[in-house]
């Protein structure tokens, strides 16, 4: 029997019969992601008649201006998640230190990492955002969880997932078992199993990188985006088309869908600190995600998902999509440094 039109907890229950032992707390929290998420998906459909759109007065612990709807999305995550029992202790894109679970509220066996609104900057121009999250398990034995609990490879994610608000709101997750993508059917209040077993094709013909930043690039990843630009003129056997949405969740959904490489290179610009992009809230689980769907993630000189990270926010050149073409940039590094 097909699976699509299951919902998204009606399938995580069924996935989680297949862990004897289980007891539940996932799915529970599982189920409390996704309320976040329905909650953070009507905010940013009605930021504009509400008062929510624009910049907030402070700046995030990046140094970077927050718009309103980061702070509120943050709190909406945070909300959400910190009283039913299922989290030891969270980490957001949005708060500098990890935060706890308030005094006199019960703690669960799981860490999270997210990042409540990524590609904020869109915002304002009516452009897809989404909210990008990870789980990790507590160490056994703790109870009040410090940053060093968090310093878990990727490998070691129990769970990844990201919604994208588009001109539908899907969310795509993955425990393990390949990578299922549901639609938030507004009328029910439900995400529906519309993407089931999502595959990225091997081979790409298109390439999404911020090509302002080309004066930065190292000379692997100058080669690589140079080759894609002459095409066929320049020795590859086709010619590419290129997107830059400036929205992860965007791009690694079109990725998912269509296939494509994907890019966020180390770069010599002073206001990025190894890559833009965050390790354990938005790198890390999007690797996850893209491994899962038979794609590859890399910094180029290693895999994402082996990275033990050093810090909450710290940040990793990307390089993720199809197969052959990241294991292009790959081969490159190797070879060109
Ligand atoms: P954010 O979490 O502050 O929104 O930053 C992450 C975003 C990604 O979604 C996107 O790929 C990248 O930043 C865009 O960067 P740029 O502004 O250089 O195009
Ligand atoms: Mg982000």
């Amino acid at each position: 029997m097909s699976d699509i039109g299951k919902s998204i907890i009606q399938f995580i229950v069924e996935e989680q019969r297949n862990h004897p032992g289980s007891t539940g707390s996932f799915t529970g929290l599982m189920t409390d992601i996704a309320s976040a998420c329905k909650k953070i998906s009507h905010l940013v459909n009605r930021s504009g008649i509400i008062g929510l759109g624009g910049a907030a007065e402070s700046e995030n612990v990046q140094g970077e201006v927050q718009k309103k709807l980061d702070i509120i999305t943050n709190d909406v995550m945070v909300d959400h998640l910190n009283w039913t029992g299922h989290l030891a202790a969270m980490a957001s894109e949005e708060i500098e230190e990890i935060i706890q679970i308030p005094d006199g509220l019960p703690k669960g066996e799981y860490l999270i990492t997210f990042d409540p609104l990524d590609g904020s900057s869109n915002i304002d121009v009516n452009i897809s955002v989404g909210t990008i999250f990870s789980i990790l398990r507590c160490p056994p034995g703790v109870t009040e969880p410090t940053v060093e609990d968090f310093m878990q490879p990727g490998t070691e994610q129990v769970c990844a997932g990201f919604c994208v608000y588009g001109p539908t709101t899907m969310m795509i997750l993955t425990t393990g078992q390949g990578v299922n993508g549901f639609t938030l059917d507004r009328d029910v209040g439900e995400f529906i199993l519309t993407h089931p077993k999502m595959t990225i094709p091997e081979e790409t013909a298109e390439f999404a990188i911020n090509m302002s930043n080309q004066r930065f690039w190292e000379p692997p990843v100058q080669r690589y985006i140079d080759e894609c630009m002459k095409g066929v003129d320049g020795g590859r056997e086709k010619n590419f088309n290129m997107r830059w949405v400036a929205s992860m969740v965007a791009e690694v959904y079109r990725v998912l869908t269509r296939g494509g490489i994907f890019m966020y290179p180390l770069d010599t610009k002073p206001s990025t600190d190894g890559g833009k992009l965050r390790l354990m809230y938005e790198a890390s689980p999007m690797s996850f995600i893209v491994e899962q769907a038979g794609g590859m993630s890399s910094t180029g000189r290693e895999r994402i998902m082996e990275i033990k990270p050093d810090g909450v926010h710290q940040r990793v050149p990307v390089i993720l999509g199809s197969k052959k073409e990241v294991e292009r940039v790959v081969f490159y590094h190797q070879n060109d440094a």
